[in-house]
């Protein structure tokens, strides 16, 4: 079979473990080529670290996929995480509109949030611009922050109830026409994981909540989920599998230490998600 190949499209913190450090290793391990388009280069993320470095890479971002395009080099997917402007998403909207093919699978994670509140460095107009990138997506991973914001409706803290959550997942499919998976979807106080509404049912896939959260985790759940899709797993086996590593991945950490910022040791967790992937 021949190997398939995703183009990321994020930042590289140097430090951190989160966007391209995250999603290279994760989707390579899955098998598949990961192809990278980096938006930005700072010394570490913006959760958590003052006076980092950003190096800017939006002049970029075209001339690569079109130097790709040239090239007659494709992709089957399209992962696109953390941007940092407006501007970037523009861009964005356009690279996907030049590389895709009837085949490209576009999957979205809208970062910009979570906890209620846009990430540092975000105007409250950004989600605004994020729903266009939305709109071209066949699947898109917010986390229930990042859906409210795109809906313009309230945020709720968990535990969620199922009325709340299904009628984000339905506001969500008429936004994009798409594929919705919810992340951070808390219904006791006992479980977490996410919902998968694939516009004819909704299912859920749920793992036992670790009491500590860290920087990443979103990225290492979408980069999971498209590592696995790759696989020609469903969206909700690949959900299922998302969740059970994010999970593990955060077991081991909360074992070890309780600094958010430094992410999770994820890499300890690879030979479980070849398990899980049964490759
Ligand atoms: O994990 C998402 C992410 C990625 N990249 C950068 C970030 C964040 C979240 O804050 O700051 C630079």
């Amino acid at each position: 079979m021949r190997q398939k190949r995703v183009a990321a499209i994020h930042d590289i913190s140097c430090f951190g473990k989160c966007s391209l450090t995250v999603a290279l290793p994760i989707i390579s391990a899955c098998g598949t080529e990961t192809a990278v388009i980096p938006t930005a280069v700072l010394s570490t993320h913006t959760g958590g670290f003052k006076n980092f470095t950003f190096r800017d890479l939006t002049d970029d971002l075209l001339a690569i996929a079109r130097h790709w395009k040239s090239e007659g080099i494709t992709v089957d997917a399209v992962y696109t995480g953390y941007l940092g402007s407006k501007a970037q998403v523009e861009i964005v909207c356009k690279i996907i509109e030049e590389i895709q093919n009837e085949a490209t699978k576009v999957i979205v994670d809208p970062v910009m949030a979570d906890n209620g509140r846009l990430y540092n460095g975000f105007d409250s107009d950004f989600p605004l611009q994020m729903k266009k990138l939305c709109m071209k997506a066949d699947v898109i991973t917010p986390n229930i922050t990042e859906a409210s914001l795109l809906l313009g409706i309230p945020f709720e803290q968990s535990p969620h109830s199922r009325e709340y959550i299904e009628s984000i997942l339905y506001k969500l499919r008429e936004l994009t026409g798409k594929s919705v998976v919810l992340t951070g979807v808390c219904p006791d106080e006992k479980s977490i994981g996410a919902a998968v509404f694939d516009g004819d049912n909704i299912d859920y896939c749920f793992a036992e909540r670790v009491p500590s959260s860290y920087h990443g985790t979103g990225d290492i759940f979408a980069s999971t989920l498209t590592g696995v899709l790759m696989n020609g797993k469903t969206l909700y086996e690949s959900a299922g599998v998302a969740v059970e590593f994010t999970r593990s991945c955060i077991e081991r950490t909360f074992k070890d230490h309780k600094e958010m910022r430094y992410g999770v040791n994820f890499e300890a967790e690879l030979p479980n998600l070849m398990k899980l992937l049964n490759r």
